[in-house]
């Protein structure tokens, strides 16, 4: 009878094969991450920036203000770092809400390295 290595008794005369099944450990790869990015436009106001990331990204008002100002500034910021789902359901809850206010306001995500 054939049985995988691992599971094989050994000894003398039946020595283990190891040359081929040696790694017995499940795998466990984690899931991807997925940065959720703020882009910077002309007219979108700043308050309404301010509360999005209070809003939807549970930042208080000093650290919404200085992302604002950070994409304000350097045209886009990660404003938060999550799996597939979460970022997707992040990216339409900001999308739609600026869309419902008239704001050109863009969100995107990314995957993480
Ligand atoms: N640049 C905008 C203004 O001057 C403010 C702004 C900040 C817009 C961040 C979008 O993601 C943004 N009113």
């Amino acid at each position: 009878m054939t049985r995988p290595n691992w599971t094989m008794t050994k000894s003398p005369e039946d020595p283990v094969d190891t040359s081929i099944l040696t790694d017995v450990r499940p795998k466990t790869k984690r899931p991807p991450l997925y940065k959720v990015l703020l882009l910077n436009d002309d007219y979108t106001p700043m308050e309404f920036v301010v509360h999005v990331l209070e809003r939807f990204f549970g930042m208080n008002h000093a650290q919404a203000f200085e992302i604002m100002l950070t994409v304000h500034k350097k045209g886009v910021a990660v404003v938060g770092v999550f799996s597939h789902e979460i970022a997707e359901t992040k990216v339409g809850q900001v999308m739609d809400f600026a869309r419902r206010h008239q704001h050109p306001l863009q969100c995107t995500m990314e995957r993480e390295d």
